[in-house]
């Protein structure tokens, strides 16, 4: 199976990125973490993006915060599909790394996630590799349906407390 290639700006970034490695963890999708700033280490960035299809990753979940080029900055240099995650900083509250990533000229896309999204940025890479992969895809077929259990769990929990 291909890898799924984690590339953060910082390892402030961390605590919404382990949502995407448990994530794909749980579904039994190999991963490379690697924390490289669209800004501070610009060359280890473009290095990664023009290496990543070689290197055998088959989709990349980039997650910046702030003035977040990082998504931006990696699909410019592949043309794997690149997921975008906007983090919360202190001070805008992830509005600004949300437009930073979200609005992408043009000719290079960025799929972006809500603000921390880690969990859907894994399943989202999950999706496009499970194109090509059955057994994946009746993983996460799995999911869905332990998760709509859960809520259903969750129903009637609910309703047997309030439904008099
Ligand atoms: C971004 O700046 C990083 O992705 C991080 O979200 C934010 C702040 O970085 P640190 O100052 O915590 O290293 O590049």
């Amino acid at each position: 199976m291909k890898k799924v290639g984690i590339v953060m700006g910082s390892d402030s970034d961390l605590p919404v990125m382990r949502k995407a490695t448990d994530t794909l963890s749980a579904l039994g999708i190999p991963f490379e973490v690697h924390v490289y700033s669209a800004h501070r280490t610009p060359v280890q960035a473009k290095e990664f993006a023009e290496s990543a299809r070689e290197n055998g990753f088959g989709a990349i979940i980039a997650a910046a915060g702030m003035a977040a080029h990082l998504a931006g900055a990696i699909a410019a240099n592949t043309t794997l599909p690149v997921i975008g995650i906007p983090c919360k900083s202190s001070v805008l509250d992830g509005i600004d790394a949300l437009l930073s990533t979200v609005m992408m000229p043009s000719g290079i896309p960025v799929a972006t996630v809500a603000i921390n999204g880690g969990v859907n940025a894994a399943l989202l890479c999950a999706q496009i590799l499970a194109v090509e992969d059955k057994e994946l895809a009746n993983r996460l077929d799995e999911k869905r349906r332990k998760d709509a259990c859960a809520v259903l769990e969750k129903d009637a929990a609910v309703a047997a407390e309030l439904n008099k």
